[in-house]
């Protein structure tokens, strides 16, 4: 699908504006979680829904992420990595989808392919690729952190490539609240799938545990002398003695993290394409926020001006806008979001 049909839906979506009741439709019947702290007012990050062990919640409530193994099944990534390879090839194009380039190629006129494209972002209108966001093991787990409505707000598959040597192929400490327009913060989750085995040589994720107990840091461009990729902010100023934890992860095992946590990822060493796929998942019950006057303001300056360009659309488009465009329901009802 093309840029022309991404603007009208976003312009439809536009023209739904101070009207969110329209989405309140039904998805998935939701598997009757219990509202949270009607048993354990303890939990603050995690709701009652008997999937977590008592032993899972705590760690999550303590370090802001949770590993669980083995949990998307090897014929689920091969057709993932099947429709990435379509995309990356343009034998599809879904309304909205970003794909990217590393900095140090941005500007080449190699025909596209999965050795060229480094991200394929807002796949929400690819229904193979968003198959993902919908999968019962993963929405089994989200519903943990979200509640029964469940909005899939940012989708990404990550192609990391070989670094050129340049370090462009790392990704800057950051959070990823700092990207979103709604809240509360502790309705939001992240799921990420390693489509192979992930270790320290081809760049797995870092993550600085229990840092989502903080408070979102302003952001932006990193000082990297061999150049910075487009939309990777970085904290500017964290503690430089907090713990880190290298994610080492198989193919087909998932983190869940939250969105204050400080995590990144380090250089591909290796003369492969690393792979993981990932989802933001919001409690449909959640707010969307002004960001202006706020650190976020230099990213919604960003995606605005991208989502005019792309979808050509002028004037008047805010983040909230664009997060509406890109949200789509996955299970229980589209309350606010
Ligand atoms: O997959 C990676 O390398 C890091 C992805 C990430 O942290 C992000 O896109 O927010």
């Amino acid at each position: 699908m093309d840029g022309a049909r991404a603007a009208s839906r976003l312009r439809v979506v536009l023209g739904h504006l101070g009207c969110p009741s329209a989405g309140a439709v039904i998805a998935h019947p939701t598997s009757g979680a219990v509202p949270s702290a009607s048993f354990h007012p303890q939990f603050q990050y995690t709701r009652d829904n008997n999937v977590l062990s008592l032993e899972q919640r705590k760690f999550y409530e303590e370090n802001g992420f949770l590993v669980i193994k083995n949990l998307v099944s090897d014929a689920d990534i091969e057709r993932f990595r099947n429709e990435f390879e379509r995309l990356c090839r343009q034998e599809v194009k879904p309304a909205g989808l970003m794909l990217m380039k590393d900095v140090t190629i941005a500007k080449s006129k190699y025909a596209p392919s999965e050795k060229v494209i480094t991200k394929a972002q807002d796949f929400q209108e690819d229904e193979e690729l968003f198959r993902y966001c919908t999968l019962p093991e993963i929405l089994k787990y989200v519903e943990c952190f979200t509640g029964p409505n469940i909005m899939a707000m940012h989708t990404m598959l990550i192609n990391k490539p070989p670094d050129s040597g340049k370090k462009t192929s790392r990704h800057p400490l950051h959070q990823d609240l700092h990207y979103f327009p709604f809240r509360p913060s502790d309705s939001i989750v992240c799921a990420w799938t390693a489509m192979e085995h992930i270790d320290r040589n081809n760049g797995c994720l870092v993550v600085l545990p229990g840092t989502h107990k903080g408070t979102l840091k302003p952001h932006d461009y990193p000082k990297w002398e061999g150049g910075v990729n487009i939309m990777f902010h970085g904290i500017q100023d964290y503690d430089e003695n907090n713990a880190r934890v290298h994610l080492v992860m198989e193919k087909g095992d998932t983190v869940f993290f939250h969105p204050l946590l400080i995590h990144g990822s380090g250089q591909n060493r290796t003369q492969g394409f690393r792979k993981a796929i990932s989802c933001h998942f919001a409690s449909a019950d959640c707010h969307y926020i002004d960001v202006k006057g706020t650190s976020q303001e230099n990213i919604e300056n960003e995606i605005v001006s991208l989502a005019e360009k792309l979808y050509g659309v002028k004037d008047g488009v805010s983040l909230k806008d664009v997060w509406r465009f890109r949200g789509r329901l996955v299970k229980g009802q589209r309350v606010n979001l």
